[in-house]
Formats: C-alpha cells, structure tokens, sequence
C-alpha cells in the first residue's frame, strides 16, 4: 500500500506524555516504538496536531474517583508534558482533552476545538498516531471518522496499552470494520512534503 500525503492532510499525535511511557503513571510498554516513525512522518504533512490528556487531579477516570486508571496526566504536571522526543517545533496545534472531571477524555474530538480547527485548514483526511492505540488513539480516530475525515491510523507510529493481550489486534479489527484505514509509517510516501 502507498498513501502520498498532500496539502488537505493532517497528522494528529495522540498523548505522547510522560505518563503514557515507560516511567510514567500508565507507562504503554513499548511506546517508545513510536518516536522514530513519527520524527519522520511529521515533517511530511502541512498541519500537524497534538492532543494532551490533561486531567483535574479529581477525575473522574481515576481509581480513587471511581474509574479505572491511576492517576495520570494530572494538568500541569511534569506527568503530563509532552516528552522531549517529540519535536514541538513540527507541531502547529496542542489540543487539550479530558480538562472537566466527567469527560473521559479519550478522544481528541470530545469537548475540544479539534473539528473545527481542522475545518478551518481545510483539512480533509487525518493521520491518526500516538498513544495509546486501544484507547485514545482509537477514539480519535472513531471520532474523526464520524466527524466527516477520511481516517487512518499509522500501526507502526502508535502503541497499545494492552490490559489484555490482544487489545490491540482487536482495536485495529475494529477500526477497519469501521471504514478506516490501517497503514504503517514506510506505506506514507513524502511526495507533496509542504514544508521544511
Ligand atoms: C489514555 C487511558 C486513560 C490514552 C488516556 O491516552 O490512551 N488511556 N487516559
Ligand atoms: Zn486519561
């Protein structure tokens, strides 16, 4: 498969926080998978996105609230900036989700400006990555598919929590039977990279 990014495409990079890696509240296992393809992909797209978990420190997703994750992303936290190794320079628009007690945050679309903003560029297909494939990056790509985006999700450039094995396989089954599509990083070529 062959995909070539062009000026109506955005990328959108989910929760690459400290929490979600290795060392973090909810360290995704294998996360740093993700830096490297992404390091290559950004350049290639004209509008890039990232999303940030951005918690009160009572959410309502927290075990000692009720929900079923540790406490993770609490705002302002050194847990909830973005890790180093993803280059802010490429990234034109931080979105923040999950900011009110009662929104599980998941997904990048929820209680956000990310539609409208995308609309304002004109964008038209989004590039789904990041962390973590079975829950937030799932989401968002849901999301912006049922928003009107023509959607895919780069396998390669995210990584999964797994609280059971196979979540992951399930999760890129159920976006495909969605009408997404599921790519690896080598399948996007750079033929219209629109900027430096
Ligand atoms: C996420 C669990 C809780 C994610 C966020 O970014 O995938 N997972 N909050
Ligand atoms: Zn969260």
């Amino acid at each position: 498969m062959s995909v070539t990014v062009g000026p109506d495409d955005a990328l959108i990079v989910v929760d690459v926080q400290h929490d979600f890696l290795p060392g973090g509240a909810l360290a995704v296992a294998n996360g740093e998978r993700i830096f490297e393809p992404i390091d290559t992909l950004a350049p290639r797209f004209r509008r890039v996105y990232a999303t940030r978990d951005w918690h009160p420190l009572d959410h309502s997703s927290y075990k000692p609230f009720g929900g079923p994750w540790p406490v993770h992303c609490v705002a302002g936290t050194r847990g909830a900036a973005f890790d180093a190794r993803l280059d802010r320079k490429k990234v034109d628009t931080v979105i923040d989700k999950g900011v009110d007690r009662e929104t599980d945050g998941y997904s990048g679309f929820v209680a956000t400006s990310l539609a409208s903003d995308l609309r304002m560029h004109g964008i038209k297909r989004v590039f789904v990555c990041g962390l973590a494939t079975d829950y937030c990056v799932k989401a968002t790509a849901f999301d912006a598919h049922a928003a009107g985006f023509t959607t895919v999700v780069i396998e390669d450039a995210s990584a999964a929590v797994n609280v059971q094995p196979d979540d992951e396989t399930k999760a890129l089954e159920e976006l495909r039977a969605a009408g997404i599509d599921v790519v690896q990083s080598e399948d996007i070529t750079g033929n219209a990279r629109v900027r430096g």
